[in-house]
């Protein structure tokens, strides 16, 4: 075991997290990250890199529910993790049956769920009525619970991965481009922009939004078709948003809890909002998910804008308008004067289940994909690690191995209020029209 030399694409949380487990069980391996930007970078594309997210258990899936809660156990008592973490209870507009799912699955836990059902006129009051004026339209309850909260994801990102470097993870600031292999087919590293090669033993990719792109540049270099991800990994982007809060709404919002309103399939994904942080930034994500299709080589693949940054900070109007509209569906008229700040575009990989994928790639030995967070994989960043061991070294029980598969069924995209349902051009070009 500990003769294996390993190479990890990519320094989200599921890098990162990766590395860290690895490095203490194998204290003398030699472990590499490679990613396009430095860990401690005034900016970065990675979807793990943010100002904030929200760290909940409330899954419907009692798998993810039970990871969740394995993880929140970390973050509310690992040194590493805890200072990023802020307890402070969810408020969720629900407008399905989820909440009656997510006690149960509480309860086959053995959990207490801290988590309450009220009528919306009794949730109106709480909090000093800062969600007064939201938007009720269709909702059975509003949950409220004390467990979730949120926690400050770049800041924590850099932690863990400062950690790792000083326990003898070697980090490398370089854009992979594609894959290598031996004769025999097995992966053997990776050859970076600037024509490096980096090798090990065993080489994982998680490389979040980019993947889909990354193995399709792989597949033509090096003649393998069966490398290409194949329309397993779609990249998707979302507007986030953030408004400065003057002293008066400061004083009103600042031990506010993180506010969901939840659709369903056919309606829309969640839209949520998080409480400021340290600089008083209070942020929204917005409710349009998009794709943004292009071609790669000769094939239709969604992917993140070409630029290195991925055009991140260039956000056209009707994103933008999709944060006002956050902003006026959770605080209605309390929300109505202030001014936006920052917008930021944010790239993830989804699968139609939204599941991860944590497996070997099928098509050469040597090589594992670990990625897909499709919008939820942040809070589980102290536990993905463990089970992406486990994965590399065959040890993944059967449920885990068979949800996370490169090759399993997967469902139809349009019964995941999730899913990318948009194309990026499409937003933009009905700005064109107007
Ligand atoms: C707007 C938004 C809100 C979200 N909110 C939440 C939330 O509240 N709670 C939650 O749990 N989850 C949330 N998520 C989901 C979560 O952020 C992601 O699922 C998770 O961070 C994905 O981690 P990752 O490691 O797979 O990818 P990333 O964090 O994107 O990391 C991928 C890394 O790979 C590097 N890379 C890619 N290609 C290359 C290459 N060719 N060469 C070198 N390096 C490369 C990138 O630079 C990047 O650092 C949200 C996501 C978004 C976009
Ligand atoms: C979603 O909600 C809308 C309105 O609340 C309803 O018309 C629609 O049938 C629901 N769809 C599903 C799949 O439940
Ligand atoms: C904010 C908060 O803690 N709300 C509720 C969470 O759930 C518990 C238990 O049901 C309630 O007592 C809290 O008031």
């Amino acid at each position: 075991m500990t003769s294996n030399s390993y190479l990890i694409v990519g320094a989200g949380v599921f890098g990162v997290s990766t590395a860290y487990t690895l490095i203490r069980k194998y204290p003398n391996a030699s472990i590499t990250i490679v990613d396009r930007d430095a860990y401690d970078a005034d900016s970065r594309v990675a979807a793990s890199w943010d100002w904030n997210k929200v760290i909940r258990a409330d899954y419907d899936d009692l798998i993810y529910c039970k990871l969740a809660l394995e993880a929140q156990d970390i973050f509310e008592s690992d040194p590493l993790y805890q200072p990023f973490f802020h307890k402070t209870g969810i408020y969720w507009m629900c407008r399905t049956d989820y909440a009656t799912q997510v006690v149960e699955n509480y309860k086959k836990l053995g959990r207490k769920a801290e988590l309450e059902a009220m009528s919306v006129k009794e949730a109106r009051r709480l909090y000093g009525g800062l969600f007064e004026d939201a938007d009720y339209t269709d909702v059975r309850d509003v949950l409220v619970n004390k467990t979730s909260g949120w926690a400050n994801a770049g800041d924590a990102l850099r932690a863990v991965t400062k950690k790792c470097i000083e326990l003898g993870v070697k980090y490398v600031v370089a854009e992979t481009e594609s894959l290598t292999f031996d004769r025999s087919g097995r992966c053997t590293g990776v050859k970076t922009k600037k024509g490096e090669t980096l090798s090990a033993s065993k080489v994982v990719l998680c490389t979040g939004a980019f993947t889909a792109k990354l193995l399709e540049q792989a597949a033509k270099a090096s003649n393998k078709p069966d490398i290409s991800a194949g329309g397993r990994i779609i990249a998707g982007g979302i507007t986030t948003g953030m408004t400065k809060l003057d002293e008066e709404s400061y004083k009103r919002f600042e031990h506010m809890p993180v506010a969901v309103q939840s659709y369903n399939a056919t309606t829309g994904p969640f839209v949520g909002s998080l409480p400021p942080t340290a600089d008083r930034e209070l942020k929204w994500w917005g409710q349009k998910i998009f794709k943004n299709t292009q071609d790669i080589l000769g094939k239709r693949i969604s992917a993140p804008p070409p630029e290195p940054d991925y055009a991140q900070w260039k956000v056209a109007n009707p994103l933008k308008q999709d944060i006002d509209y956050a902003n006026s569906i959770f605080y209605g008229k309390n929300g109505a004067h202030w001014k936006m700040e920052k917008h930021r575009i944010c790239w993830d990989a989804f699968t139609s289940s939204s599941d991860f994928i944590i497996s070997p790639h099928a098509g050469a030995q040597g090589l594992y994909v670990a990625t897909c967070g499709s919008f939820h994989g942040y809070k589980f960043f102290p536990v993905l690690g463990k089970y992406v061991v486990q994965m590399l070294e065959g040890e993944l029980e059967s449920e885990l191995k068979e949800k996370w598969a490169w090759d399993r069924e997967r469902p139809d995209e349009k019964l995941n209020p999730e899913f990318p349902r948009w194309e990026m051009k499409e937003i933009l070009g009905a700005q064109a029209k107007l």
